[in-house]
C-alpha cells in the first residue's frame, strides 16, 4: 500500500486529489501538507494534516522518512497572474520547492508527481495541435518555473532513478476550492457570478481560446498517469492533456442555455491577457491517450451542467 504525501493540499488542485486519494487508499495512507491556507471541510476531518512550508527542505526531509512516505504529490506552487506580480517569489516556491521535493524523493525512494501547464509553452509554439513534443520558449516565470520542472523531472529520473511523472494542465476548473492567482480563473468566477448576479466581467477578450479540463478529469489523470505501469511510457513528464478548448464568448453562451437572463461583459486586465495570447489555443493529447489511456469523461456541456448544478446549491446553503 502506498503511503502518500500530497503538497498544497489546500488549493485549488490538492484538496479535492487529497479526497480521492484518501477514497482509494484510506485516509491513513494519505498526509495533506498545506502552508497558505488552512484546510476546510473534509480534508481536515479525514486524516493527517500537517503545515509545511516546502522551500524547508530539512522539515520536508524529516517528514518523508518519519511519516514513511512513498509517493509524492507536489502540488505547492504560485500561479501564473501572481507569479508575475513576484517573480522571485514565484521562483523561490516554485523552483526551490520541486528541488526540495526531488531531493528527498531521491534519497527515500519515493515516486513524484508534478504538475506542469499550459503555461510551459510560448509565443513561438504552434498554437493549434500543439505537439507534445515542441518549442516551448515561454514568456512568463511561471512557464519559465514549469519548464524548468518539467525537465528537472526527467533530469532527475535519468540521473538518479526518480520515478517522476506529469502532466502539462490546461485551465482547471472546480466547483470546491477556488482558484487564486491564475490567468484562467475567469472560467470558475463566471459561474459564482452567473448564479448570483446573472452577470459577469470578463477580464479576457470575448475570443482568447485556451484548453480547459473539468477537476474530475484533472485528478482522473494525476492518479491514473502515476499508476500506469512504467514499461509503457516514452515521455515521463509535461503529458499534454487537454479535455476541452473554449473562448469566454463560447462558456458565456453555453451558460446561457441554462440561464437564458445571464449576460457577459469585458474589462479586459492587460497582465492576463498577454499571458493568454502567449499560450496555445489546443494542445494535441494523443502521446498521453496512448502511452496511459488519458480519456477525459467531460465536454463544454457537461461540465457546465454540472458546474451549475454545484454552485447553486453551494450558494444556497451559504
Ligand atoms: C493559471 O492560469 O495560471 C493556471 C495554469 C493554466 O497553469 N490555471
Amino acid at each position: 500500500m502506498p503511503r502518500i504525501l500530497v503538497t498544497g493540499a489546500t488549493g485549488q488542485i490538492g484538496a479535492e486529489l487529497t479526497l480521492a486519494l484518501r477514497e482509494r487508499h484510506g485516509a491513513d495512507h494519505v498526509i495533506a501538507a498545506g502552508h497558505r491556507r488552512e484546510p476546510s471541510g473534509n480534508l481536515a476531518h479525514t486524516g493527517l494534516y500537517v503545515s509545511l512550508d516546502v522551500r524547508d527542505a530539512a522539515a520536508l526531509d524529516a517528514l518523508v522518512p518519519e511519516q514513511g512516505v512513498t509517493v509524492i504529490y507536489h502540488l505547492a506552487a504560485l500561479l501564473s497572474a501572481v507569479a508575475e506580480e513576484q517573480p522571485l517569489h514565484a521562483w523561490d516556491i516554485n523552483m526551490s520547492g520541486l528541488l526540495n521535493v526531488l531531493e528527498s524523493a531521491r534519497k527515500y525512494g519515493c515516486q513524484v508527481f508534478f504538475p506542469s501547464s499550459i503555461a510551459a509553452f510560448g509565443p513561438d509554439t504552434p498554437p493549434f495541435d500543439t505537439p507534445q513534443d515542441t518549442v516551448q520558449h515561454p514568456s512568463t516565470i511561471y512557464g519559465i518555473t514549469k519548464v524548468t520542472g518539467e525537465l528537472l523531472c526527467d533530469y532527475y529520473h535519468r540521473r538518479y532513478g526518480v520515478d517522476a511523472r506529469g502532466v502539462r494542465y490546461p485551465g482547471l476548473i472546480s466547483n470546491q476550492v477556488l482558484p487564486g492567482g491564475g490567468t484562467t480563473d475567469y472560467a470558475v468566477d463566471i459561474f459564482y457570478a452567473a448564479v448570483k448576479q446573472r452577470h459577469y466581467d470578463c477580464f479576457l477578450r470575448a475570443g482568447t481560446q485556451l484548453d480547459m479540463m473539468y477537476m474530475p478529469d484533472a485528478i482522473q489523470a494525476a492518479i491514473q498517469l502515476m499508476e500506469t505501469d512504467a514499461n509503457r511510457l516514452t515521455h515521463r513528464n509535461g503529458f499534454n492533456v487537454t479535455a476541452m478548448s473554449f473562448t469566454p464568448a463560447q462558456l458565456a453562451a453555453e451558460i446561457q442555455r441554462h440561464l437564458p437572463d445571464f449576460t457577459i461583459g469585458y474589462a479586459i486586465d492587460p497582465l492576463r491577457q498577454a499571458i493568454a495570447d502567449s499560450w496555445p489555443r489546443h494542445m494535441d493529447d494523443s502521446a498521453a491517450r496512448y502511452e496511459w489511456g488519458w480519456q477525459p469523461r467531460y465536454d463544454l456541456a457537461a461540465m457546465v451542467t454540472d458546474m451549475l448544478r454545484h454552485i447553486t446549491a453551494k450558494l444556497r446553503n451559504e
